[in-house]
C-alpha cells in the first residue's frame, strides 16, 4: 500500500473553499458565495460542451453577428444561455450584461431581484474554437447602485475598483476556474472524473522575473512610435539586455493565464496610422476590468497606457480600451513610453 503521507497537500473543492472564505464575514448573506458557486457550475456545463465540440457537430458559425459585427459561434450561444439560465431566477442579481448583447439583460419580472450585477463574456476567443485552441469565460460582479426594483444601466457602468469579485474559466488542456473576491487570486482545476473543481493554485502571485511578452505583432505597422519602441525594449533594447520571448495565442484568457503564472505582459494597443482600432479591441467591462482586478490581486498591474484600468469610469457597455496587463514593472514601462508620446 502506498504511503498516505506522500501527498502532503489537502484536497479542497471549490465549494468548500468559497464557503470557508464566507465564514470570515459573519455579516455575509451567502448571495455572493452562491453566485460564485453557480458560475462554477455553469463552467462545468460549458466545459462539457467545449471538450465535445467537434463530436457534437456544433462547430461553425450561426451566420448571425453580435453587436460588434463579429460572427457568433454556436458554442458562444450555448455559453451565453447557460450562464443566463443559471442566474436569472436565483434572486441574487439585479441585472446581467453580456458581451454578446447590446443592452443590459433584465431579470424576468416573475423572479426576485438581488443586490449584485453580473457582467460576462461567455466565450472569449471563440474565433479559435474551430482550431482546438483554448477559449475562456470572463466574469465580473458589482454590487448594484440603485436601491431597489429592476437593475439599471448605472448598476453595470461602474469602474473596476468597485468590483466585488471577478474571474475567468479557461477551457484548455484542462479546465480551470480562477477568481478573486479581493483577497488574492485562487485557481481550481476541474477533475472531469469526479466533476469537481479542486484547489490547485492557491494565492497566485505573478513571478518577479517575467518570461513573455504577448501582442499581435502582425499589427506592428499600425502602432505608434511609442509602442514600437516599447516592443523593442521588451525584445532586449534595454539597459539590462533583458529579452523576453514572444507568446501570443489570440485568446485573451489563455494569454493572460499564461502570463499570470509565468510572468510577462500582454498588450493590445490602440492603432494609429489609419488603423481601424483607435481604442484597441478589448472591452473595458467584459475583458479589461475583470482581468485588471485579478492582475492587481496577484501583484501585477493593468493600464490603458496612461491610467490604471480599474480607475476608468465606463461610459458605455461596449466601450473599448487599449490594454497593457501583467507584471507591474513591465506595464509601468509601457506607461513611461506612452508619456514620451504625449510630451
Ligand atoms: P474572438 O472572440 O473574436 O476570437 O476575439 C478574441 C479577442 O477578443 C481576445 O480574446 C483576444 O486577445 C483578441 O480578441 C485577439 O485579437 P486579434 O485576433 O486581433 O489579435
Amino acid at each position: 500500500m502506498s504511503d498516505r503521507r506522500t501527498f502532503s497537500s489537502k484536497i479542497v473543492t471549490i465549494e468548500r473553499y468559497i464557503l470557508e472564505q464566507q465564514s470570515d464575514y459573519p455579516e455575509a448573506t451567502g448571495a455572493l458565495t452562491n453566485l460564485l458557486y453557480d458560475l462554477a457550475l455553469s463552467a462545468k456545463m460549458i466545459a462539457s460542451h467545449t471538450t465535445r465540440a467537434g463530436l457534437a457537430g456544433i462547430l461553425g458559425d450561426t451566420g448571425e453577428e453580435n453587436v460588434y459585427g463579429e460572427e457568433v459561434q454556436k458554442l458562444d450561444e450555448f455559453a451565453e444561455r447557460t450562464i443566463y439560465r443559471m442566474n436569472d431566477h436565483t434572486g441574487r442579481l439585479a441585472a446581467m450584461a453580456s458581451e454578446e448583447e447590446a443592452d443590459i439583460i433584465p431579470i424576468p419580472p416573475n423572479y426576485p431581484t438581488g443586490k449584485y450585477v453580473l457582467m460576462y463574456d461567455p466565450l472569449d476567443g471563440s474565433s479559435n474554437i474551430d482550431y482546438n485552441v483554448s477559449v475562456g469565460t470572463i466574469f465580473a460582479i458589482h454590487r448594484r447602485r440603485t436601491l431597489q426594483g429592476p437593475g439599471a444601466l448605472e448598476d453595470c457602468l461602474q469602474k473596476g475598483s468597485n468590483l466585488v469579485a471577478a474571474g475567468y474559466i479557461i477551457y484548455g488542456s484542462s479546465t480551470m476556474m480562477v477568481y478573486s473576491t479581493g483577497r488574492g487570486v485562487h485557481g481550481f482545476t476541474l477533475d472531469p472524473r469526479i466533476g469537481e473543481f479542486l484547489l490547485s493554485h492557491p494565492n497566485i502571485r505573478i513571478p518577479d522575473k517575467p518570461k513573455y511578452y504577448s501582442v499581435n505583432q502582425g499589427y506592428q505597422p499600425k502602432w505608434s512610435p511609442a509602442i514600437q519602441k516599447y516592443t523593442a525594449w521588451l525584445q532586449g533594447d534595454n539597459d539590462q539586455k533583458m529579452a523576453l520571448s514572444l507568446r501570443y495565442i489570440g485568446s485573451l484568457v489563455a494569454d493572460f493565464h499564461r502570463n499570470l503564472l509565468a510572468g510577462g505582459v500582454f498588450y493590445y494597443p490602440a492603432e494609429t496610422k489609419g488603423g481601424s482600432k483607435p481604442q484597441g479591441k478589448l472591452r473595458l467591462l467584459y475583458e479589461a476590468a475583470p482581468l485588471a482586478f485579478l492582475a492587481e490581486q496577484a501583484g501585477g498591474y493593468a493600464s490603458d497606457g496612461t491610467q490604471r484600468i480599474l480607475d476608468i469610469e465606463p461610459t458605455g457597455l461596449q466601450q473599448r480600451v487599449p490594454l497593457f496587463i501583467g507584471s507591474r514593472p513591465l506595464v509601468e514601462k509601457a506607461e513611461e513610453f506612452m508619456k514620451t508620446e504625449e510630451a
